[in-house]
């Protein structure tokens, strides 16, 4: 295979994102097709992408080749459709979380590697569904866009727990902030598509399951609709007896801010605290934030799709796996429960070992 055809399924804000990333930035990879459920939408991306390739300019030039050539970005209305495309090799799937199990399913139906943005699924159950099909075929071919874990200081991160220096991690705290979301961003959002980033964190950092759930939520801000439980302040209990609490505030108004620090025997490491360039002029100090997720995790998004493609060329997937998203998917359905009544809530998880044995 020269290159790998790559289809993408919804192109609102991370599918546009990665459409041009793959265009832009990605070597061994072509953007091939896009679908979105706003048609219009889908043919105003694909046709400024075509006209900035043929436009020739150096920063469009493809990577493999190092020479710009127009790219032709068909638009298909259906996106089972574009799933089973002769002419589409790898699919990354960025629809609304609610569509992805059915195209999931038609993903494994049609040997298609996928890169599903989180959430893997909608509840722990379909998740299940997803990881036993997969399972069936004796071939992984999900990879699920948790992208913290190719974030450079959350790789570095990884690496210190796990040489040991520190001694046994005993505690991780973890922040979790956007400038502000949609109004259509309810509480539960908040759990299934937020706080989400932190239970993998946790299970990765870990190498633990979290076995039980407590979400609390303190008197919201005055700056959401009436309902809406923003800011939230979950704790995570693990397998091994380790803890780990997040707070995700959606609304926090100032900048994007994600930090996570580990607490070892030995000592403690801290990342996310980069304020850009540090300035002092003016009698005044400081720096900047990000203004959201793209970024901030702008590299991390760049390594993950680069390693996706090289790895998906090989048959193989190199990152988080479909029973990572289920794990998840688990995690967050108890935490949902949590959040009604702020108790704890065991999560219940199929036993790993029966289920890939
Ligand atoms: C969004 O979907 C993301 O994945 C971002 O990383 C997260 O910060 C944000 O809260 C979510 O809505």
């Amino acid at each position: 295979m020269t290159e790998l055809r790559v289809g993408i399924v919804g192109v609102g804000v991370m599918g546009a994102d990665h459409a041009e990333r793959i265009v832009r930035k990605t070597a061994g990879a072509r953007l091939a097709a896009v679908s979105d459920a706003d048609t219009g939408r889908a043919e105003a991306l694909a046709g400024r992408l075509s006209e900035r390739s043929t436009a020739g300019s150096a920063s469009t030039a493809r990577h493999s080749g190092g020479t710009a050539y127009a790219e032709t970005v068909r638009v298909v209305e259906d996106p089972m459709e574009l799933i089973a495309a002769d002419d589409v090799d790898a699919v990354i799937l960025a629809s609304p979380g609610f569509a992805h199990a059915d195209q999931l399913f038609a993903c494994l139906e049609h040997g298609k590697p996928v890169l599903c943005e989180k959430p893997l699924t909608m509840d722990a159950a379909s998740a299940l569904r997803v990881v036993e099909a997969e399972h069936k075929l004796g071939r992984q071919l999900i990879q699920v866009g948790f992208m913290r874990r190719f974030d450079p200081e959350y790789a570095a991160l990884k690496q210190l727990l796990d040489s040991g220096d520190l001694g046994r991690t005993l505690l991780l705290h973890n922040v979790h902030r956007n400038k502000s979301a949609s109004p259509t961003f309810r509480s539960e959002m908040i759990v299934r598509d937020s706080m989400v980033h932190e239970v993998d964190v946790a299970r990765w950092l870990f190498g633990e399951e979290i076995t039980r759930i407590t979400v609390h939520t303190p008197t919201p801000t005055s700056l959401v609709a009436d309902g809406v439980l923003d800011p939230q302040l979950a704790v995570f209990e693990l397998a091994n007896g380790a803890l780990a609490d997040v707070e995700v505030f959606v609304n926090f108004q100032v900048g994007y801010e994600v930090r996570c620090e580990a607490v070892a025997e030995r000592g403690s490491a801290t990342i996310g605290l980069g304020s850009g360039v540090f300035t002092r002029a003016g009698q005044q100090w400081g720096g900047t934030m990000p203004a959201d997720f793209r970024v901030r995790f702008e590299q991390a998004y760049d390594i993950e799709v680069q390693r996706w493609v090289d790895a998906t060329v090989r048959g193989e997937i190199d990152g988080p796996s479909a029973w990572d998203g289920y794990a998840a998917a688990a995690v967050c359905e108890a935490g949902l429960e949590s959040l009604g009544t702020g108790k704890p809530v065991d999560v219940a998880l199929a036993d790993r070992g029966e289920v890939l044995g």
